[in-house]
């Protein structure tokens, strides 16, 4: 089904509504209800839900062991200026019919890499007059952009960790242009990935020098960027493994010491991958909390991983109990700082339907709606808070406030010690915790 000339692609399928719990319309909203106003804030401006160019229109399913198994109806025309105006005419008729708001890319989604620097700048500049005519048309806005400094051959060493000083610049040349085409957009934010910031082995490695290079190219971007009148967040994405061994920005804590090392906390902050903290051995809303603690909660890429393997399988989420974890930290905590919630996810291999894009999203969007409904419900009608406060009601009165003040020193701690003698055992009512969120759910 190739529909050269004729601008629908997602033939039969209209606007996604919000229908509710009772129907069993597949192409419709069961929890995600834009309008509706949950602790203070409607679902859409909670959630800000993009559309992540890569995997909805360039990822055609192929993997290690075989090719890709979609044939995009946009990705027919062999001239780049074409295939992209295609691709883009796509993606706004996608996030339109879907009723979200934004998307996000990385550079060379957007139109092929040329074989110069030159003609591929010239190409980002030409897609980018086109998209900007596509988001006045829509009202449809960037999230954030990126640039792809992973993909390309000449970064297999690395991009602003790479041992060669040429690769390094070529890179900033990359993210120069990248930038200009996320302000022109007006993006919201920025977003850096270090994907082959990293290193396979530490024998041919000096890894102090690299990570001080990172942090030069890093304060030089946001130089450049202010410079221009940027006014958004920059975001790092930490990620462990994958592509390369060791990643720099292994998880929230060691991205945000390399921040705060490099002298970037005021205009940097994170975006968070469920998979990627997966990945780290940790949960979702473990990594929420570590960057929340810190001030840093920027941005949200949604995803999971597979308990039975170790990679980035990048599938749509569809775990409510596990996203209601991390909807509790994001509500106690106010929410995103800038960013919003990017489906960085893709549809199976064999999912081979163009409905099964639609299909998808939907299913996480309602993942995220069902979940801010339970999490709400539970802080606002359960004995949840109570439980929790109650467990550290020692820090509220007596010598626990006096030490939570910074009052006491530590021959106080050891006098009250002499004075009150073993201490009781105190039960952490995990289970407890537990059955208060399925109740909810
Ligand atoms: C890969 C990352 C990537 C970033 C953007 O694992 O998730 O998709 O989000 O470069
Ligand atoms: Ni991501
Ligand atoms: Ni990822």
């Amino acid at each position: 089904m190739v529909l050269l000339g004729d601008k629908e692609y997602f033939k039969g399928i209209g606007e996604i509504k919000f229908e509710g719990k009772e129907s069993d319309n597949p192409l419709a909203y069961k929890f995600y209800n834009p309008a509706q106003v949950v602790a203070g804030k409607t679902m859409r401006e909670h959630f800000k839900f993009a559309m992540a160019y890569w995997h909805t229109l360039c990822g055609t399913g192929g993997d290690p062991f075989g090719p890709g198994t979609k044939q995009f109806p946009w990705s027919v025309a062999s001239d780049a200026r074409k295939a992209a105006e295609d691709k883009a005419d796509a993606a706004f008729e996608f996030i339109t019919k879907m009723g979200f708001d934004y998307y996000c890319f990385h550079d060379f989604d957007l139109i092929d890499e040329a074989d110069t620097l030159a003609e591929s700048e010239k190409r980002i500049h030409s897609i980018v007059e086109y998209l900007k005519a596509k988001q006045n048309a829509s009202g449809v806005k960037l999230l954030w952009g990126t640039s792809n400094c992973f993909s390309n051959p000449r970064y297999m060493n690395g991009a602003a960790s790479n041992p060669d000083f040429d690769v390094l610049a070529r890179a900033g040349a990359q993210v120069k242009i990248a930038l200009d085409a996320t302000m022109a957009l007006g993006g919201e934010n920025y977003v850096f990935w270090g994907g082959r910031e990293g290193y396979m082995s530490l024998l041919n490695t000096n890894m102090k020098l690299e990570q001080d290079n990172i942090g030069r190219f890093l304060n030089m971007a946001k130089d450049y960027a202010r410079g221009q009148g940027f006014t958004g967040t920059f975001f790092i994405e930490p990620k462990p493994m994958e592509p390369t061994k060791h990643q720099y920005d292994f998880d929230a804590a060691t991205s945000i010491n390399s921040i705060r090392e490099y002298g970037l906390q005021d205009d940097f902050k994170l975006n968070i991958e469920v998979n990627h903290a997966t990945l780290a051995q940790h949960t979702f809303q473990h990594e929420l909390q570590v960057a929340a603690n810190a001030g840093m909660l920027g941005s949200i890429d949604a995803n999971r991983g597979d308990y039975q393997n170790g990679w980035d399988t990048d599938q749509f989420p569809n775990n409510v109990l596990e996203t209601t974890e991390a909807m509790l930290v994001f509500l106690k905590s106010g929410g995103l700082q800038g960013g919003g919630v990017n489906f960085d996810a893709k549809t199976r291999r064999n999912s081979t339907d163009l409905e099964d894009i639609f299909l998808a999203h939907i299913g996480g969007a309602d993942t995220f709606a069902r979940a801010l409904l339970v999490a709400d419900a539970v802080i606002q009608n359960s004995a949840y808070e109570g439980l929790l406060q109650k467990r550290y009601a020692s820090f509220a009165s007596g010598k626990g406030a006096e030490f939570a003040a910074g009052k006491l020193a530590l021959k106080d701690l050891y006098d009250h010690a002499v004075a009150n003698g073993e201490p009781q055992q105190i039960s952490g009512k995990q289970e407890m915790f537990e059955n208060i969120l399925n109740q909810y759910s």
